[in-house]
């Protein structure tokens, strides 16, 4: 019987040897060991034997047993471990990627130049009362013209290039448009309170213009509006004066200059001297040594009627900031068309880490 089992062993070596599918070593595992398998219906016949045979057939049969099972666990487990090392040669992964400077860029994101200035104007103007709103770039020509007083055919509607959305019915009373100007949230801030009140809004604005090194056709301003009784003159330029303490830290040369705005009455240009060329004239301030920066004005009253409020009893300034050209002015940025360049070179000049 020991010889019947050494032969079955040699049978099984032999069989395990050729196969290489997990499936078929299992089942050659069961036709061996299995209740019915061939190891098993030997060892069936044990009864017969003498007890010396047993003494010796015995340890025999559990050599054999556990041969064959460790035989078959490191075939499995060598198939796994081939089928692995299959699966990494395919897919393997080039860790040399890792020497790219790019990929060891671990640089911190900041914020845009914008971003900072707009947050220090917001600052500045929440610690004197003032709220911050907003409003949606697609208008209608109600908020951006006709309530600023600048009826259909007003010729001022010219001086502002406007983006306009085509309309299935072109000639509809509404059109809409991309704001061209932030003065829309001036009316859309009216309707929504009563006086006194006083408001700040940034936010970018669309215009169909020529670029150059002080124009964009996306760009940015910062609306500013108070309302109340007896607001005066002295009060815009107060705040006029203290926006700019604030954000330039420094004296600046300003001038005031009479302009034309429909929605305010007087209406005026605040220009600084330019800071890129320090007065002299340069592209930025198309060689005129100014840059125009902060028109402002008077609240007209045809404004604040649109807005609900009784031009009788109450009146208000207004500013409009032209906010790229502000972050201009501050870092001495000599083209405009860099704020919206993407360039990480030159946004990551204004963060410190
Ligand atoms: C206006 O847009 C008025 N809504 C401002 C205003 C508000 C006046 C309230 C009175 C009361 P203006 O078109 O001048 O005005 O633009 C305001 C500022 O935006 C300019 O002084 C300038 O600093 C900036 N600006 C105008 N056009 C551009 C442009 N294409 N690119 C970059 N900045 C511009």
């Amino acid at each position: 019987m020991v010889s019947k089992l050494e032969e079955l062993y040699q049978e099984f070596s032999k069989s395990l040897a050729e196969l290489n599918d997990q499936a078929e070593i299992l089942n050659l595992k069961a036709a061996f060991l299995g209740k019915k398998g061939k190891v098993s219906e030997v060892l069936k016949s044990l009864k017969d034997a003498t007890p010396e045979e047993r003494k010796e057939i015995g340890p025999k049969a559990n050599e054999i047993k556990d041969n064959i099972l460790k035989n078959v666990n490191d075939k499995l487990a060598k198939i796994e471990v081939d089928q692995i090392n299959a699966k990494l040669e395919k897919n393997k992964i080039d860790t040399s990627v890792f020497e790219d400077d790019y990929v060891n860029d671990f640089r911190h994101g900041g914020l845009h130049p914008r971003t900072l200035i707009q947050q220090e104007i917001e600052d500045v103007f929440l610690s004197m009362g003032f709220e911050v709103l907003d409003g949606p770039h697609i208008e209608t020509e109600f908020y951006n013209f006709e309530a600023l007083n600048i009826p259909a055919d007003h010729p001022a509607r010219d001086m502002q290039d406007t983006f306009w959305f085509t309309h299935p019915q072109s000639e509809e009373e509404n059109k809409h448009l991309l704001r061209t100007h932030t003065s829309t949230i001036q009316v859309r801030g009216m309707l929504e309170r009563k006086p006194p009140f006083r408001f700040i809004a940034p936010g970018t604005v669309f215009r169909c213009e020529r670029t150059d090194a002080s124009h964009e056709m996306v760009f940015n301003q910062l609306e500013g509006m108070m309302v109340g009784e007896d607001i005066s003159i002295g009060h815009l330029i107060y705040f006029m004066k203290t926006l700019l303490k604030e954000i330039f830290k420094k004296d600046v040369t300003v001038r005031l200059r009479p302009g034309f705005f429909p929605f305010v009455e007087p209406g005026f240009e605040l220009d600084i001297s330019c800071l890129i060329c320090n007065g002299k004239g340069c592209s930025v301030c198309k060689h005129t040594g100014w840059v125009e920066l902060l028109p402002c004005g008077m609240v007209h009253p045809n404004v604040l009627k649109a807005g609900n409020i009784d031009p009788e009893k109450y009146n208000g300034f207004a500013f409009g900031l032209g906010l790229d050209r502000l972050v201009m002015m501050k870092y001495g940025i000599d083209d405009i068309r860099h704020l919206n360049s993407g360039d990480l070179r030159f946004n990551e000049q204004f963060n410190k880490y």
